[in-house]
């Protein structure tokens, strides 16, 4: 197992919640204790207490043909009507949904009505465009309102969506399609990033160019106002369309097993997994995890969640959990330094930001730039922040807690996956005595465990985290392949799941996450495997052979280091230099700039066992400018002498 991440295991420091707020905190130690008396019967109660059901469920859970598994399986419910139409039938009608924030400094509110109206609308129009129930539909917007209002207006006739990162490729986006195989694209002509406009509109009629795909229309929100092509009879404006459609729509239910999204996440071989989400079950647990991490209280509380909606932190903390809760959120367009380096400090200060959760990589570039920046701003209202994506640091944490949240404010280090669907591991604020570096404590109704490779629980030193029963919001699958499914989470250690995330329990039964155990990096917080870059790399015709590893990265967390070895008809043709830019261009053409190697060195032979697998351990060493480990298993073992004389 190679654990990438070094914690500090020296770390000691506690922190007790403040009398203050533990006084009005939402979350309580009964929930814990609700939970352990019966584990089933705390969720029902959570799914009754937490949605509206259109036809209340009697079964809480089938584990009968593991491992697919059916919560609250013969209740019925509307997602979309659980995130809107209730709030403003309950009388919230006039609160703020969506405080929105473009990045030109542009700005927008939604209420909860004018948001419910436009869900709506674009349920009709969707309906109108032939897609019915269980029909894919795919989205490449911006963060934008339209996002979360084509997202909700998918959810609520009871089509899947798809949403795919508006920074990936067109190559990445014809496979997802194609996967899905998806009727209908929803995109915008352009977004604003870094104060220039990017087109998406073009990169989805890439997308499309080549032979038939499944797309029937493709809709376009005007956004960036940059020019685009115009694909008669396939090519409609979004708010052409949305004027001519009825506003009145009605929100039935569908099964809470009926299919809610797929997202794409990588894994260790090149093809991206489709992840099925489903309904009943994931708005639960987002619900339940939104309210009690992030001690919501809806009526004053106004929540920031930084992710992109591509992702799935944006699905289940932009738009499920706080809308299912009625929260006020902001949504923002831009990017952290654009266009000053304290916009997100100001973007807190204007909106009265409460709740604040971001990722790791920002955390620590933040600090790189130094305190004087966010202590220009007021930011006195925040009294909660939270963190997910990667292991966190003391050090950020510690300088997250005093530097953004004034030094008394707990800071909530959350565990979970794509797959997951929901928050699994974090401190529960007001309740926990909170320890920097640690994601602590399964939530209520979670079940971890970590164990060694048998299978037998470690109690000390590190293992592999696994949770061990059925969760709601848990993922259903991989979207067609049922097999990958299986193999890839459960085959392990039969009916738990197996997460790909070494873990360490501390004597206080606290869990440290170690970093991912397979050929998974994690880059700014977002997953890319090693084999989709590689495969990337070898279809440049420059290319013979390459192999990519994940070196820690003091900012990104982890950064692509890519070895690369020209073909010998190539090598007098460009210089290694140059070599270098073009690979590094076309890995990000491809896939997407997130993917794009920091360093490409170009070798002339790579380290391979005798059986030939490629120890990517040595080159992660070369890497990360450390001594080489241990040579003795390779074929040729002055060829790691080479390569390190290339690269230093
Ligand atoms: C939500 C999300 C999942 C992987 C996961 C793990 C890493 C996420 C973490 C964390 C340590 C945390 N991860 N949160 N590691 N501490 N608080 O990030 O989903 O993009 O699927 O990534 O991210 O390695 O396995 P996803």
């Amino acid at each position: 197992m190679s654990v990438q991440i070094d914690h500090n295991l020296e770390e000691i420091r506690r922190f007790r919640p403040s009398p203050e707020f533990a006084a009005q905190a939402v979350a309580s130690l009964a929930l814990y204790d609700a939970a352990k008396a019966d584990r089933l019967g705390f969720w029902a109660a959570q799914a009754k207490e937490l949605l509206h059901w259109h036809r209340p469920f009697t079964r809480t859970l089938d584990w009968t043909n593991p491992p697919f598994a059916k919560w609250f399986d013969d209740g019925e419910l509307n997602v979309a009507y659980n995130c809107l139409d209730r709030h403003v039938e309950a009388g919230n009608g006039n609160r703020i949904a969506l405080h929105w924030e473009g990045e030109p400094g542009d700005s927008r509110d939604y209420s909860y009505a004018e948001l419910t109206a436009e869900v709506k609308k674009a349920a009709n129009l969707l309906t109108s465009l032939g897609v019915s129930a269980g029909d894919r539909v795919a989205i490449y917007l911006p963060m934008i309102p339209e996002a979360v209002i084509s997202m909700l207006a998918v959810a609520r006739i009871g089509a899947v969506h798809s949403v795919v990162f508006g920074g990936f490729s067109a190559e990445s986006l014809r496979t997802r399609i194609d996967d899905a195989s998806a009727s209908i694209v929803i995109t915008a002509d352009g977004g604003y990033r870094k104060g220039k406009v990017f087109p998406l509109k073009t990169t989805v009629d890439t997308a499309l160019a080549d032979g038939e795909s499944t797309v029937r229309n493709v809709l376009v929100v005007k956004r960036g106002g940059n020019e685009v092509e115009w694909t008669e009879g396939r090519d409609l404006w979004w708010r052409d369309e949305l004027a001519a459609v009825d506003a009145e729509h009605v929100a039935k239910g569908f099964p809470a097993e009926h299919p809610l999204f797929i997202l794409y996440t990588s894994g260790t071989t090149g093809k991206p997994k489709g992840i099925l989400h489903t309904s009943g079950g994931y708005l639960t647990q987002t619900a339940f995890t939104h309210k009690n991490v992030f001690d919501l209280h809806p009526e004053k509380d106004v929540f920031w969640c930084t992710a992109d909606i591509g992702w799935i932190t944006g699905h289940s903390y932009v738009v499920y959990g706080p809308l299912a809760n009625g929260a006020t959120q902001v949504l923002f367009e831009g990017t952290p330094d654009s266009p000053h380096p304290g916009r997100w400090w100001e973007i807190i200060e204007k909106y009265k930001v409460s709740i604040f959760y971001t990722a790791p990589t920002a955390i620590r570039s933040f600090m790189k730039l130094g305190r004087q920046i966010p202590q220009e701003f007021n930011l006195r209202s925040l009294r909660l922040l939270g963190s997910v994506g990667e292991p966190i640091n003391p050090e950020a944490w510690i300088w997250y807690r005093h530097v953004i949240g004034g030094g008394s404010i707990p800071v909530v280090d959350t565990w979970w996956q794509t797959e997951t669907g929901a928050i699994m591991i974090s401190a529960l604020p007001g309740i926990t005595d909170l320890k920097p570096g640690s994601a602590q404590t399964p939530v209520p109704g979670i079940e971890i465990e970590v164990l060694d490779d048998n299978g037998a629980p470690v109690s000390e030193g590190g293992g592999l985290l696994v949770v061990s029963e059925p969760w709601p919001s848990m993922l259903r699958g991989i979207w067609g392949d049922p097999e990958r499914f299986t193999e890839t989470y459960w085959e392990k250690f039969g009916d738990r799941y197996f997460a790909g995330d070494g873990a360490r329990i501390d004597e206080d039964g606290d869990i440290w996450l170690l970093g991912r155990v397979d050929d998974v990096m994690n880059v700014s917080g977002h997953r890319l495997s090693t084999a989709e870059i590689e495969s990337s790399l070898v279809a440049h015709p420059l290319t013979a052979e390459a192999a990519v590893v994940g070196a820690s990265d003091e900012t990104t967390g982890q950064a692509v280091v890519a070895f690369v070895i020209l073909k010998a008809s190539q090598e007098d043709a460009v210089s290694p230099e140059e070599a270098s830019v073009l690979l590094r261009a076309h890995v990000a053409r491809q896939i997407g700039a997130i993917a794009r190697p920091r360093e490409v060195f170009i070798v002339n032979e790579l380290p391979k066992t005798r059986s030939g697998k490629i120890m990517r351990r040595l080159l992660r060493d070369l890497a990360e400018g450390r001594e080489i480990g241990d040579t003795t298993t390779l074929s040729d073992a002055s060829v790691m002498q080479v390569i390190s004389d290339k690269v230093r």
